[in-house]
């Protein structure tokens, strides 16, 4: 257990809990270390993470003390940072779904987006009010809250600082399953189990290959689409799949 992220792993599933409740679990530069460390090393056997915050928030944003001291310099290597860290809860190859309760915002929603399967109780607040902070995004909201708002609702929200509500949020993109009090962490827990029941290749490709897609252009998203369909099609797990379904039984997967 580290200081600022607490690690339960149960089985194919790892918890990871932002641990700084009297910030609103504000990222500070040691919580991002150690959302890296689990996500460069993932631990054997684990094949799902589950993110979620202590207190009652997600994750209110950039630790907004520790950044009143960088330069220009040093906000672009942090931002950059950011980047990586991102990029890798996005792609390490594990399955990603958040249980998001109250704070979402700026990094922390920048941090939700990094991952693959958003659940959100009644009281959760998006927000990107870096304007109001007289600052700019810099984990990775243009192009991932970009993509899934468009660049124009995307400018509007950021001009405006307005908040959006869990309804709204859901019906956005910004998160998929709008649940009850309370039910978040039990539902992500859930369908990571769900998760952690398909084939690992079908995951890893599901991962890895559309978000790449969505980069490319038709063509070639079209040919790397039958490259991901020839590897996972013709996996040991391929033949149990079909084998499962025709037999009317459930898989068993690497
Ligand atoms: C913080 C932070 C933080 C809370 N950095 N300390 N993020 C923001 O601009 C969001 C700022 N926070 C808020 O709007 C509110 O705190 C909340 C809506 C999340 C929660 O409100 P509330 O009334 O429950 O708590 P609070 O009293 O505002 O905050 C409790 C404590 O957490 C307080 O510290 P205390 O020492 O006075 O007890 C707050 O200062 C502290 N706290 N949020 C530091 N973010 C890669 S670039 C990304 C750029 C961004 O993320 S910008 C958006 C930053």
């Amino acid at each position: 257990m580290g200081k600022n992220l607490n690690i339960e792993i149960d089985g194919a599933i790892a918890v990871l809990t932002l641990n700084r409740p009297d910030k609103r679990n504000a990222m500070s530069d040691g919580l991002l270390a150690e959302i890296d460390a689990f996500f460069r090393t993932t631990p054997d056997g684990v094949r799902v993470a589950v993110i979620t915050g202590a207190g009652g928030h997600y994750c209110a944003g950039l630790d907004l003390s520790e950044h009143v001291s960088r330069d220009a310099e040093g906000t672009m290597h942090h931002s950059r940072g950011w980047h990586e860290v991102m990029d890798r809860v996005q792609g390490s190859g594990l399955p990603v779904v958040s249980a998001l309760t109250g704070a979402v915002i700026g990094g922390g929603l920048e941090l939700a987006t990094s991952t693959h399967v958003r659940i959100a109780e009644p009281d959760c607040i998006f927000q990107l009010p870096e304007g109001r902070r007289g600052i700019f995004v810099g984990g990775g909201a243009t192009v991932r809250v970009g993509r899934i708002l468009g660049a124009d609702r995307m400018t509007e929200m950021m001009l405006t600082g307005r908040k959006f509500d869990t309804e709204e949020a859901t019906r956005l993109g910004l998160a998929h399953y709008s649940v009850g009090t309370g039910e978040a962490l039990p539902m992500a827990l859930k369908i990571a189990a769900q998760i952690a029941g398909n084939a690992p290749l079908s995951n890893y490709m599901m991962i890895q290959g559309i978000a790449r897609i969505h980069d490319m252009s038709r063509s070639d998203g079209l040919f790397v689409e039958s490259l991901c369909a020839a590897l996972a099609q013709t996996s040991p797990d391929a033949v149990e799949g079909l084998a499962a379904f025709l037999e009317k039984r459930a898989p068993r997967f690497r």
